[in-house]
């Protein structure tokens, strides 16, 4: 079944990637599942047919037959969920690991306070699923000038 997800047509970060949907890409990629990508506009954001796929009018979202999602959390954790290969089968491992994939690592300040936080986002920013990820995203931001 065909995966489609939206990002911003024009996205204001000029294709540094911090738009969620590299995150969503990135799970994806980590995963090996093509997916479809909606371009839509802060104005396509706000109408209806858009407002029925996220109630708060923002990117990212997941398509997947009858199947809508919106907050990126949930839609990692769903792929993680369907595919092998993001989450550990054992069950107390899994867990942990859903808390460092809920932690909002960049957000949390952490990443100043600890350098193996930051070596471990270094990492993960270095996997072939990532770089795909990234410019997958870049193809349709231009990079601001300078
Ligand atoms: N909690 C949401 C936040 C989504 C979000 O902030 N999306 C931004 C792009 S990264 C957006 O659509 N901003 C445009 C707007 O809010 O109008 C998630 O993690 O998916």
């Amino acid at each position: 079944m065909t995966i489609t997800i939206t990002a911003f047509e024009r996205s204001p970060d000029g294709g540094k990637g911090l738009a969620r949907d590299t995150r969503v890409r990135w799970a994806l990629e980590e995963v090996d599942q093509p997916y479809e990508v909606r371009l839509v506009s802060f104005r396509a954001m706000k109408e209806p047919a858009h407002l029925a796929l996220h109630p708060f009018g923002q990117i990212p979202t997941y398509e997947e037959g009858d199947l809508g999602l919106f907050e990126t959390g949930a839609i990692v954790f769903h792929i993680a969920e369907r595919h092998a290969g993001l989450l550990p089968d054992d069950a107390n491992a899994r867990a942990r690991a859903i808390t460092w994939m809920l932690l909002r690592l960049r957000a949390s300040g952490l990443l100043d306070e600890y350098p193996n936080l930051s070596a471990y986002v270094a990492r993960g920013e270095a996997r072939p699923a990532y770089e795909r990820a990234f410019k997958a995203q870049l193809a349709v931001n231009k990079p601001p000038a300078g």
